[in-house]
């Protein structure tokens, strides 16, 4: 190789590495904190998820974008951190759709009872057309919706009895989310609902102010409800998502590289929390039995029976919620079962 020739590629060289540090620095991109809050502890499906997510914005910001997670409602519950998402006061979260129902009413289809058979059938949803709609609502709000996380299908869990009818709720305080339809449905099934927040559950079991709860079992586990709740009643009733959400307020001062930087991680979130609740679903089972819950499914017939005493409900709330919109979810159910 002769000298000129290494020369030119040398420069050559040099030029290809500055064009490609000029792409990384044309990126718009600043330093920045982020405050994530969420409700359950660090432990949990949810603490797995933020760190991914805070370590995701990391690496795909170059360290750029610093996000800052806090667990067990260190910054509030579900309802006060929407609260402060909106006013500006924090950046990010992930909640339950049933208190954003206060913000953005349709929310509340996801309360609908006995909706969905399957995970497979609520991702189609939510990804789908009815999910995104939802989400764009909530900009007229003060926030974004990012990405669905799962919670999971929720099943009960008491002090007091096995519940193998609707009946066996009679009497027994179960603690519901904030949110109409909750209420009216374990009404209506014949328990007590008591509206409270999930921060204010565990304490609420453990002094007895309420008999029961309704949760998946990845939550049943990692909160330790089973430490003060010998029963679980295995019914499906019902599956309502989470959303990660950013303030419209703190969202509007990102450049549009900054916001698919964030968008992105919250993709890349939403794939790993899926599939990590689904294995941990398994696991946190073999936890509860180990644990000595008392463990029983209610049958396919007591199923229907809840359903068709729930019915009034759903059609009342159908109205509210408008029916086109109920139909539309139907629809969208019905072509992922198919
Ligand atoms: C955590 C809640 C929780 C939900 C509930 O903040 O309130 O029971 O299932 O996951 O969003």
């Amino acid at each position: 190789m002769t000298h000129r020739f290494k020369t030119r590629l040398l420069v050559l060289a040099t030029a290809l590495s500055c064009a490609v540090a000029g792409v990384a620095a044309a990126a718009d991109v600043k330093p920045r904190l982020i405050r994530f809050g969420y409700g359950l502890n660090e432990e949990s499906v949810q603490g797995r998820a933020a760190r991914f997510l805070a370590q995701e914005l990391e690496k795909v910001s170059g360290g750029k974008l610093k996000m800052k997670t806090f667990g067990s409602a260190n910054l509030g519950s579900d309802e006060q951190m929407q609260g402060a998402l909106a006013g500006g006061a924090q950046e990010m979260m992930v909640g339950s759709t049933a208190p954003l129902a206060g913000m953005v009413k349709e929310f509340g289809v996801f309360d609908l009872p006995f909706l969905f058979n399957s995970e497979k059938e609520a991702d189609a949803v939510l990804d789908g057309q009815l999910g995104q709609d939802l989400l764009k609502k909530l900009e007229a709000k003060g926030l974004v919706g990012l990405v669905y996380w799962e919670n999971g299908f929720r099943n009960m869990t008491n002090s007091k009895r096995p519940i193998a009818r609707a009946e066996d709720l009679q009497g027994i305080k179960l603690r519901v989310m904030q949110n109409q339809i909750a209420l009216g449905v374990f009404n209506t099934l014949g328990a007590n609902a008591v509206p409270m927040p999930f921060s204010e559950l565990f304490t609420a079991l453990e002094t007895r102010t309420v008999d029961g709860q309704e949760n998946p079992i990845t939550t049943i586990q990692s909160s330790k409800f089973y430490e003060v709740q010998p029963f679980l009643t295995i019914t499906r009733h019902v599956y309502t998502p989470w959303v990660v959400l950013a303030s419209k307020k703190w969202w509007d001062t990102l450049s549009p590289d900054e916001q698919k930087l964030v968008r992105q991680a919250a993709e890349a979130s939403r794939d790993f929390e899926r599939k990590d609740s689904r294995a941990d679903s398994t696991k946190a089972m073999t936890t509860l039995e180990k644990a000595g819950m008392k463990i029983n499914t209610v049958s396919p017939e007591e199923v229907a029976r809840m359903r068709q005493k729930v019915q009034p409900v759903v059609d009342k709330y159908t109205q509210e919620l408008g029916p086109d919109l109920v139909k539309q979810l139907n629809d969208e159910i019905q072509k992922a079962r198919n």
